[in-house]
């Protein structure tokens, strides 16, 4: 595996799905995999989980693992061909990239959406970048239009804790104060569209996610008739796509919060899963009680984030 955004870089998600489990009974197994290989995290955004869960994967796999944090002592990155560099930027992305690339074996990537120009956004610009200049095999850590490694974790956590052979997913959008990235509803329904699970999609009018990611899903704008009968609730804030009205890209069309789920949202499902990637802002995404209670699996979903990274890297370093 060469490149891993979507979920058909995986192939067989069911095979992925086998491998994941191989590494959860035992993480070690390819430790020999990794020995002298250098995996480059390579962060232009904050991270928490993505950050720890992936050098911990890679330690899995005997590598050495070297992180920049762009924005933190790095030179300040021009990302844009064709601008006359008389800013604060010191340095072109189109140099930086292939001088990390002769520093490691495997590259990961955290560069969120700008939310400002959608053609440059889902164009992936700086990840194909990336792709095109390192050298090496490149993952996404949360690009521009994707976070792969999270949809997967949350697969592997849907298919741990599904009572039904074909379970109702309900992706639900949530209100937030801040404009955020579409890249992790993006790919939940894309890996859902993959697996196979019922998948309802709820949001306000205006929210509509692109359509290569949200395909043939079920979209209700009715969220507690979406809800009813769930099985897993799915929560997260996104900005607006922009798919019918571009100059809306990016912005925040509505903040109401009678969206937020808490018990009275609970109660309408099927005694469902309560799932959401974090960061969450408690009060808007989430009330205490739901994400406190016995079926939220905000913290499995984060321990799993260490099984997807691991599948992820052992395939990079199997095909290197
Ligand atoms: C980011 C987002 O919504 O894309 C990262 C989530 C994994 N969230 C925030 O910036 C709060
Ligand atoms: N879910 C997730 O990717 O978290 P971080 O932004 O903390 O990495």
């Amino acid at each position: 595996m060469k490149t891993f955004q979507y979920a058909e870089d995986l192939g067989n998600l069911n095979q992925a799905l086998a491998e994941a489990q191989e590494i959860k009974n035992d993480r070690f197994k390819y430790q020999q995999l990794g020995k002298n290989k250098t995996l480059m995290m390579v962060f232009f955004n904050n991270s928490l989980r993505t950050r720890l869960s992936t050098q911990k994967a890679a330690m899995n796999l005997g590598m050495n693992v070297i992180v920049l944090d762009v924005n933190a002592g790095a030179w300040k990155l021009e990302t844009e061909r064709g601008v006359i560099m008389d800013g604060d930027k010191s340095e072109h992305l189109l140099e930086a990239i292939p001088v990390m690339g002769c520093y490691c074996d495997l590259i990961g990537v955290r560069s969120f959406a700008g939310l400002t120009d959608r053609e440059y956004d889902y164009a992936e610009t700086v990840i194909n970048q990336f792709i095109k200049y390192s050298g090496r095999p490149v993952f996404a850590m949360e690009s521009a239009t994707v976070h792969p490694l999270q949809a997967f974790a949350d697969l592997i956590t849907i298919e741990e804790h599904k009572r039904s052979s074909r379970p109702k997913v309900v992706l639900t959008w949530a209100p937030h104060p801040k404009a955020l990235p579409q890249a992790v509803p993006n790919s939940f329904a894309e890996w859902m569209n993959a697996a196979d699970v019922d998948l309802v999609v709820t949001h306000p009018k205006g929210y509509e996610l692109d359509p290569r990611f949200v395909a043939g899903a079920r979209v209700e704008y009715d969220q507690m008739k979406a809800l009813e009968g769930a099985q897993f609730v799915y929560a997260k804030n996104w900005s607006c796509p922009g798919v019918s009205l571009p100059q809306q890209y990016g912005q925040i069309l509505n903040k109401d919060m009678s969206w937020t789920i808490d018990a009275a949202h609970m109660a309408v499902t099927d005694n469902a899963f309560f799932m959401h990637c974090l960061p969450v802002r408690r009060g808007m995404i989430v009330t205490d009680d739901v994400i406190e209670s016995p079926t939220s699996l905000v913290i499995p979903e984060a321990a799993n984030r260490e099984i997807s990274a691991t599948v992820v890297l052992k395939r990079m370093l199997q095909s290197l």
